[in-house]
């Protein structure tokens, strides 16, 4: 902290929201109020600059709509009809229902239900695993964002790390493969940039013409769902040309001939229409990514919003193995820095998985409208208890959510900064303090840099953070185990405490001095310049035991995915400017810029559903309809639309989510949720 003048001080801090960059800002402070929160102009990676959603986060703290009380539901659910209540009568009825719900069903008819809204190390995940734990209460499965990328990669590497994205610099070929950069990981683009400056050639892969593609030097467009085929297609010409490092591959990778009988499979002429690339420019890409030195693969997590979303990560994976990448500063694969992180932070002390009953039944996130409708699911699911998440609003399905979370018999306990759109069917809303009102240590999945998060004004109104909420119910329920109420102090320390080499000299201290510290990771680092593979054979897996263990094909391919339906078309609909996921649509500010909500089509796509541009247009499939405004651009190729995710209004003003277009499709393995494979009909709005 810096005291100035007038009373005035700064305070040291860092976004915790659920993106890469955790960029480090200061807020100005006077009286209690905070007057200004900017970027931290010392962070080397984030060079003192937020985003366009960031940039007015005060709106945010300050909103009219900022929950300031505990809330008890008295209108129907889902109108959004509440009472103020105490902290002490709330969490006396919130424990009470749940001591007779465990009576009667048992605690696994209680599951908590969170995901990443605020991503700092103690907030995200501490006392409420405990607590939860000691419980018995259902587990969650959350696998909504991250988990497919780091299991597939693992099939291939044995673990999600990648290349530092600093060294990004040293990179001679950048594929920003199924990423928009400049939208979703901003501070990534001045490396990439200096790269370009350095003599990189930047390649975007991705369906949509993005803001990035546009940046590129080389867009290609290629059909959803079909990047592991491309993949595939690239290594049939890398053996067919021998660009291959066989001394790399014969030391330190397992299945070469397995690998070279498959790709045969892949020749560019077989692949160009289900890639929807023309044969020169797979033959191009190939030459180039596999002569150019160093050549690097950056994906993200748009692939992993597919069924074969695994297969992709762990097929793209393939490939800087093949050609030896590794081997050069720069080169390689980078993806989440989160991999590192997580194992260097000790979040399992914070956790405490061992307090879990292994017979208790774990459930996937994405299911979760199913799960609240089910008949079969025994114990019932009686209550919720959410937090983190949006679920009405980030989950596929959304109509089975809604008719889930109106049931009668369902008891909902949502601790959030708004009375979100899920909220609204809840028993209780907890109010929860924003970033600038509790305290963190937060990691990065965007880079190798530690940062602490300072409160800088007191918790608005009676809001609390989610430590504090979960010591609050500790309380409430009886519980007298010691860990549920560690201070955050504690925690933080706790999370330090793992005695990993990357955290030597970083301490608690030091970071509330500085705010953040780099992890002492080694600036060239290339994780498997050597091998070092952490899979089953200690060899990168062209050919893995493990997915065969798991009646999984065992070799690379182009996995399975499905083709849209005769008059479908693939609705894309990724992340958004100025919305971060479901947060910042109601604040005026970011609801302007975005607009209404859109669907973009081509030309083709227009004239075979006869729509037109600026009209509405109703877009439809058998899960859910919604009114969008039609654009039509060259940006979308034929067969694909785009709609953003987040919280766009509709003509009409009603808040609307792409997820009612959406289904819980599996990904292949990890877990995860195929978003992306949602197909839908476009017919015309006829005026009203
Ligand atoms: N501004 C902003 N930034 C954010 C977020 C936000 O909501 N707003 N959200 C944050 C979160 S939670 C995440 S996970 C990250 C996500 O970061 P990214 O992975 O960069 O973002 P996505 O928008 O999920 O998808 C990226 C791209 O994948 C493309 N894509 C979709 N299907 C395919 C395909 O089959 N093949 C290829 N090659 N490309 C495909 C989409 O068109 C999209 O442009 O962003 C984070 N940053
Ligand atoms: N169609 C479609 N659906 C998607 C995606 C997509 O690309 N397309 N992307 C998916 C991905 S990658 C992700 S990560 C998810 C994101 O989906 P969500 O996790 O639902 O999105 P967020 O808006 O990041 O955060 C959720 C909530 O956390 C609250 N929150 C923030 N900080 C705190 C806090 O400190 N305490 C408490 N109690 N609450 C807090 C916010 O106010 C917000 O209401 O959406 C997924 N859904
Ligand atoms: S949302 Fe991402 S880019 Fe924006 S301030 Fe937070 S960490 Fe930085
Ligand atoms: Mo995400």
């Amino acid at each position: 902290m810096q005291i100035l003048g007038n009373d005035t001080k700064i305070v040291r801090g860092a976004c915790g929201h659920d993106c890469p960059d955790t960029c480090s800002w200061l807020v100005e402070v006077r009286d209690g109020k905070a007057l200004r929160l900017f970027g931290n102009p010392d962070h080397p990676f984030t060079r003192g600059t937020l985003c366009a959603k960031v940039n007015h986060y005060l709106e945010r703290v300050y909103h009219s709509e900022r929950l300031h009380y505990p809330l008890k539901r008295v209108g129907p659910k889902g109108e959004g009809k509440f009472v103020r209540v105490t902290w002490e009568d709330a969490l006396r009825d919130v424990a009470g229902q749940w001591h007779k719900i465990i009576a009667e069903s048992g605690s696994e008819a209680i599951m908590p239900y969170s995901s990443a809204g605020n991503q700092g190390l103690i907030q995200v995940a501490s006392l409420d695993r405990r607590l939860f734990a000691l419980l018995g209460c259902t587990q969650l499965e959350r696998s909504i964002c991250g988990e497919v990328p780091v299991s597939g990669l693992a099939a291939t590497q044995g673990n999600g790390f990648g290349v530092d994205p600093e060294e990004l610099v040293h990179s001679r070929y950048i594929i920003l493969w199924g990423t928009n950069t400049i939208v979703t990981n901003l501070h990534l683009w001045p490396v990439i940039a200096e790269a370009r400056a350095n003599g990189a050639k930047i390649v975007v892969i991705d369906p949509i013409r993005t803001r990035t593609a546009e940046k590129g030097d080389w867009h290609i467009p290629i059909r959803p769902g079909s990047d592991a085929t491309l993949a595939m297609s690239l290594m049939h010409i890398i053996i067919r040309e021998n660009w291959v490092d066989h001394d790399f591959v014969e030391r330190h990778a397992l299945g070469y001939e397995a690998l070279c009988e498959r790709v045969k499979e892949y020749a560019p002429e077989r692949v160009t229409r289900k890639v929807g690339i023309p044969v020169e420019d797979i033959e191009k890409l190939a030459q180039e990514y596999a002569t150019t030195t160093p050549s690097l693969i950056r994906p993200l997590i748009g692939l992993e919003h597919h069924q074969n979303g695994a297969m992709m990560f762990r097929t793209l994976a393939c490939l800087p193995v093949l050609i030896g990448a590794w081997k050069h500063r720069g080169g390689g694969l980078s993806r989440s820095t989160g991999a590192i992180q997580y194992s260097t932070l000790n979040h399992r002390r914070l956790s405490m998985p061992e307090l879990q009953r292994p017979e208790v039944r774990t459930l996937n996130m994405r299911d979760l409208g199913q799960l609240l409708c089910s008949k079969e699911l025994t114990p019932p699911l009686r209550s919720l208890c959410i937090w983190n998440v949006n679920p009405v609003v980030s989950i596929p399905n959304q109509a089975k959510i809604i008719e889930g979370l109106k049931r009668e018999d369902l008891f909902t306990v949502v601790h959030d900064l708004f009375v979100t759109e899920t909220a609204k069917y809840a028993d209780y809303v907890f109010p929860a303090t924003s970033q600038i009102e509790c305290m963190d240590i937060v990691p990065a999945w965007g880079h190798h840099y530690l940062s602490l998060n300072l409160p800088a004004i007191p918790p608005v109104g009676e809001s609390v953070s989610n430590t504090e909420f979960f010591r609050r119910l500790a309380k409430a329920l009886g519980r007298t185990e010691e860990c549920l109420y560690d201070s955050d102090e504690q925690l933080i320390e706790q999370a330090l405490s793992s005695g990993h080499p990357y955290l030597d000299g970083i301490s608690l201290e030091r970071l509330k001095q500085d705010g953040y510290a780099r992890l002492n990771h080694e600036r060239d680092y290339r994780p498997f310049a050597n091998g070092n593979f952490t899979t089953p054979s200690g060899k990168a897996e062209f050919w893995s035991q493990d997915l065969m263990k798991m009646g999984l094909d065992p070799l690379p391919s182009g996995g399975e995915y499905p083709d849209p339906p005769v008059d479908h078309v693939q609705l894309i609909s990724s992340k958004t400017l100025h919305y971060l996921n479901s947060s910042y649509g109601h604040i005026e500010h970011h609801a302007r810029r975005e607009g209404i909500l859109t669907i973009e089509v081509n030309p083709q796509t227009a004239e075979l559903f006869d729509v037109t541009d600026k009209a509405l247009v109703e877009v439809f499939n058998e899960r859910g309809s919604l009114v969008a405004e039609c654009r039509i651009s060259n940006r979308v190729g034929a067969g694909v639309a785009w709609m953003p995710f987040g919280g766009n209004k509709d003509a009409k003003g009603n808040f609307q989510s792409v997820n009612q277009l959406t289904g819980e499709v599996p990904t292949d393995w990890g877990g995860g949720s195929g978003f992306y494979d949602t197909f839908v009909k476009l017919r015309r709005q006829l005026p009203t």
